[in-house]
């Protein structure tokens, strides 16, 4: 019999569906064995007393890329990997951007390389889409989505990212043909014009207004909107970021008509609120991020939708812009919620602040952890069951927890070059102790054990949800139309 490489013993195990006692056995980066009393290989990790669980995945975060407004993000592919791997996270698929006017094959070959060269962790990486024409539509993004960048991200308000309807229809059709999930940043661009331009000419300019033009209707009218943009081609989409309720209620309402909508939310919406953008001076531009953080009923919402399905997956949405002019504050202290970058950092902290406020409080069951933070996330971007299972055959990436751990967040614990969290002070029960990637041992005694670009780049499959004989398009409304026309022309 060959001998494991590793094995982890004696822990309790979960995936999406159950939980129980077993040990694994790793051969190379592969699963080889899940059972109980099996033979001890040349390492042996005791696993008694803790969670035994399959590794994070992270599939929105952005991580060495350009914001709409031009701004780099603190993070590059090896600090957001480290950062990752210390909060229990073993792949990332963060976003190559095209921006207006630049080809998409190009800026996918860039980001590709700048990854392969810095990421610790096993990664893929999903595309923004800003242009709509021809060789992007037809040439670029198909080829780039048979070659396993099997999703893409567009939005519907930033000026300088934003898609029209028109636009969206057209990349929904290619979603539909070539078998890629469209993520959609879902918020009314011309509600957030009109309340800010309003709001800044009386001289409110202060952080916590970008919260009252990022009104929780403008959010819940685009969700609405994608959605029945989405049926014209039978599309399934998914949501990202939701953070109001009046999101949840539609993709909860679509869900219940028998549409595949699916719906993200992160763990900042979990923990923060609205108050945490009413500081003193430009303060509150930490907290800003784009849906904003709504109330506390909102985020009863989220947690009941995460619990009832509504929402499959939790993201960090990690978006990491320094509190200074690099980032945040482009104008120091005369900066207005108009010009702050948008977003927080999250990557390390989404799955401890998931546990800790999820399954130490009694709000999740481990299997509902593992959805949530790992399987959903390999299932709905075509990575399962090579990730987010532990079952034989599976990638070996698993994450030893320490339920009963306490640790405070603060910046310094934290591996990204942000320069700040915006959950210093929190206190966290349970934590990701040993985080092994592919086989490897990366994170063990608070100390990294991985090189930089030992990572791999993962080519994804079909997603789930699209991973199905039947012609999706051609069942649906347009195309019924267009065939009913013909017949009776
Ligand atoms: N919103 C986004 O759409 N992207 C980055 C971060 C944010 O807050
Ligand atoms: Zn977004
Ligand atoms: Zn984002």
């Amino acid at each position: 019999m060959t001998e494991f490489d590793l094995t982890i013993r004696g822990g309790t195990l979960a995936n999406d569906k159950e939980t129980f006692r077993a040990d694994i056995g790793i051969i190379g980066d592969k699963i080889a064995a899940v059972g109980p009393g099996l033979a001890p290989g040349r390492r042996n990790i005791d696993a008694a007393g803790h969670y035994v669980l399959p590794g994070g995945i992270d599939t929105h975060c952005h991580v060495e890329q350009l914001s709409g407004m031009g701004r780099m993000t603190a993070d590059d592919w090896y600090s957001a990997s480290v950062s990752a791997a210390f909060g229990g996270t073993t792949t990332i698929v963060p976003f190559a951007a095209q921006h207006r006017g630049k080809s998409l094959k190009k800026v996918a070959a860039d980001y590709a390389a700048l990854a392969a060269e810095k990421s610790v962790i096993d990664y893929s990486y999903h595309v923004i889409l800003t242009e709509t024409d021809d060789v992007t539509l037809r040439e670029d993004l198909p080829a780039l989505i048979r070659s396993g960048i099997t999703s893409f991200k567009v939005y519907m308000t930033y000026d300088a990212l934003k898609l029209d309807d028109y636009q969206m229809l057209e990349v929904l059709a290619v979603a539909a043909r070539e078998k890629a999930l469209c993520m959609v940043h879902a918020e009314n661009t011309d509600v957030i014009r009109w309340i800010s331009k309003r709001l800044l000419e009386q001289g409110y300019g202060a952080p916590k207004y970008h919260g009252t033009s990022h009104m929780h209707l403008a959010e819940g009218e685009a969700t609405h909107r994608v959605i029945q943009l989405a049926r014209l081609f039978e599309v399934p989409i998914l949501i990202v970021h939701v953070s109001a309720r009046e999101a949840v209620g539609a993709i909860q309402m679509a869900r219940q008509a028998g549409l595949q909508v699916f719906g993200e939310t992160c763990s900042h919406y979990l923990v923060l609120t609205a108050e945490n953008m009413d500081l003193p001076g430009t303060e509150g531009a930490k907290y800003c991020c784009s849906p904003p953080l709504r109330d506390k009923a909102a985020q009863d919402a989220l947690w009941k939708a995460l619990k009832n399905g509504t929402l499959q997956v939790l993201s960090s949405d990690h978006a990491p812009y320094r509190y200074d002019e690099t980032g945040k504050l482009p104008y120091g202290q005369a900066t207005t919620f108009k010009d702050v970058a948008n977003g927080m950092p999250s990557l390390e902290a989404r799955l401890p602040i998931l546990f800790s406020e999820g399954v130490s409080k009694g709000r999740l069951t481990l299997p509902e952890f593992v959805a949530l933070s790992s399987a959903n996330h390999a299932r709905m971007y075509g990575m399962y069951p090579r990730k987010g299972v532990l079952a034989a055959g599976a990638d070996a990436d698993v994450t030893i927890w320490n339920p009963v751990k306490k640790v405070t967040l603060a910046t310094d614990i934290l591996h990204d070059r942000t320069g700040y969290t915006p959950f210093d002070g929190m206190e966290i029960t349970g934590w990701p102790e040993t985080v092994v990637s592919a086989g490897r041992v990366v994170v063990e005694g608070g100390r990294l054990h991985a090189e930089k670009g030992s990572g791999r780049f993962i080519a994804r499959g079909v997603p789930e949800a699209l991973a199905t004989d039947r012609e999706i398009s051609t069942e649906a409304y347009f195309f019924r139309a267009l065939a009913d026309a013909k017949r009776t022309k």
